[in-house]
């Protein structure tokens, strides 16, 4: 499946969407699984956190912060079997491996659901949360879990911005947790949309800027993250070494 052109474009753009990787029978149990969560939040393992759309708004008395649909989920693959399987597949670990190197590691695992009327995520770097050593040895595989539109909130990238360092950031003041990158003064492109079929990978690397839109649809905008790094990188920040989801190599 891994093709060299696909790191070629990937070390230009700083992004690469890989469209079908997994037929839509091959998501029938996690689908399943996260469903059962949704309904049920006593559904997910111990050691899985679960935040809700509200959680990410400052101001407690708006009528966003009264959202309690889950909005995301972290550390499935590091607790529930079923999720580790599915992120062990040879056809994904290849794509990982011709990106960033034959061993590897999944440093950190996370879901995000956008819940129908779930609100955007702003522009960011995962470098800026993660601060993986060395910079390029971390690469992001968006797993779209349900088709992603332009309705309904799907990544979006800024072509190239991965050259960038890691920005220095400040804080949205209406949503405290986002880490804000100050991009003030450089000419950067706009970013570019990337709707993609259920099944489909988009990977980036942890220094490219990225963001999604508000879903506007009635249904879910589910995908499964998961944030892999050569097997020999670390985090600056020590705790987040002790969390790794899953050593492969
Ligand atoms: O799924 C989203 O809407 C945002 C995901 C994201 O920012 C990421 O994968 O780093």
């Amino acid at each position: 499946m891994f093709q060299p052109d696909m790191k070629a474009f990937y070390d230009a753009n700083g992004y690469l969407v890989v469209k079908d990787v997994f037929q839509p029978l091959e998501l029938t149990d996690i689908n399943q699984r996260v469903e059962e969560i949704i309904a049920n939040s006593t559904e997910a393992p111990e050691g899985v956190s679960i935040s809700r759309e509200g959680d990410t708004v400052k101001d407690k008395t708006s009528a966003a912060a009264q959202n309690t649909s889950i909005r995301a989920m972290a550390f499935l693959v590091r607790f529930d079997p079923l999720f580790r399987n599915f992120a062990k597949q040879s056809k994904l670990l290849e794509l990982v491996r011709g990106l960033i190197g034959p061993r590897i590691k999944i440093f950190r695992d996370q879901m995000l659901l956008k819940p129908p009327g779930g609100q955007a995520k702003p522009l960011h770097q995962d470098q800026s949360y993660f601060r993986v050593q060395p910079q390029g040895d971390l690469v992001t595989a968006w797993i779209a879990l349900d088709e992603a539109t332009t309705d309904n909130g799907c990544m979006c990238y800024v072509p190239t911005s991965h050259k960038h360092d890691i920005f220095e950031i400040e804080p949205d003041p209406d949503r405290p947790v986002h880490h804000v990158p100050k991009t003030n003064g450089l000419s950067l492109p706009e970013p570019v949309a990337c709707p993609v079929p259920a099944g489909s990978i988009i990977f980036h690397h942890g220094c490219t800027l990225h963001n999604s839109e508000d879903n506007n649809t009635h249904t879910w905008r589910k995908a499964l993250i998961l944030h892999f790094s050569t097997s020999e990188a670390k985090s600056e920040r020590e705790q987040l070494n002790e969390e790794v989801s899953l050593e492969i190599d």
